[in-house]
């Protein structure tokens, strides 16, 4: 785990913006949050910028130095996220097992939600964002389920806001750490991230003037309503 590659996330974050994956405006996050910017993952919507975003992923896990025995792509984003993520490490000589979920059992034909190499040993989830940590757990809980180990996760984005919980009320709330620190922290699990909020902070700052700046304004001040240290 531990901080992303500078220049690296540098090098990612101005690709998404270039792609359009990384956008600016008002959004409105899973955990019901107005965000001033949003990361599309959707919108790797060709072979080049699939290949470049896996190439990404696969230099992040390798300097992570993290081991794992295999890949899993949760449904849906994390599916063809997690295929390119393979093919890339089997193009680097790294070749391991590939599975995915499907969100609907079928009542026919292989039955089960679990696609692909059986899920055992230390897996690595591979997904596109952690924000509240709503889908890290669903991964977390279906490989235990079948007896595997969630051993790390690879994330393109952290966007390093307060996790939230269940409290006994029935109610959610915020939480004092992120998504990634909790599964970092209380799971054991390492996690290995392209880019940080904080990188696309550092990219506003470096492009600064005009848009930017406005841009830069409203992150922070969305940090500092969600943000974690
Ligand atoms: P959590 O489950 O709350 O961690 O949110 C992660 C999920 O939110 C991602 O897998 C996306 O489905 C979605 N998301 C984005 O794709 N990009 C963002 O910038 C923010 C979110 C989000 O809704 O928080």
């Amino acid at each position: 785990g531990g901080a992303p590659d500078a220049a690296l996330a540098q090098e990612f974050v101005q690709f998404c913006v270039d792609a359009g994956v990384l956008r600016f405006g008002e959004f409105k996050t899973k955990a019901g949050r107005l965000s001033p910017y949003f990361f599309n993952a959707g919108l790797f919507d060709d072979g080049a910028k699939l290949g470049r975003l896996a190439q990404f992923y696969a230099k992040a896990l390798v300097a992570s130095g993290i081991g794992f025995d295999m890949i899993f792509g949760p449904a849906y984003k994390g599916i063809p996220l997690g295929a390119a993520v393979s093919i890339e490490l089997a193009r680097l000589g790294r070749n391991v097992p590939f599975a995915y979920n499907r969100k609907e059992a079928k009542d026919h034909g292989e039955g089960g939600t679990l696609v692909g190499a059986p899920l055992k040993g230390r897996v690595l989830i591979v997904d596109d964002v952690m924000s509240a940590g709503t889908a890290a757990r669903e991964s977390i809980a279906l490989i235990r389920a079948a007896g595997a180990t969630p051993h790390a996760i690879a994330i393109a984005l952290d966007r390093q806001e307060k996790a939230t919980e269940v409290g006994p009320d029935g109610l959610v709330r915020d939480v004092d750490h992120s998504a990634v620190q909790y599964v970092q922290r209380e799971l054991g699990m390492q996690v290995c991230t392209i880019a940080r909020l904080a990188d696309l902070l550092q990219y506003l700052t470096t492009h600064a003037g005009g848009e930017a700046d406005a841009h830069r304004e409203r992150v922070l001040a969305y940090r500092q309503r969600y943000g974690v240290s």
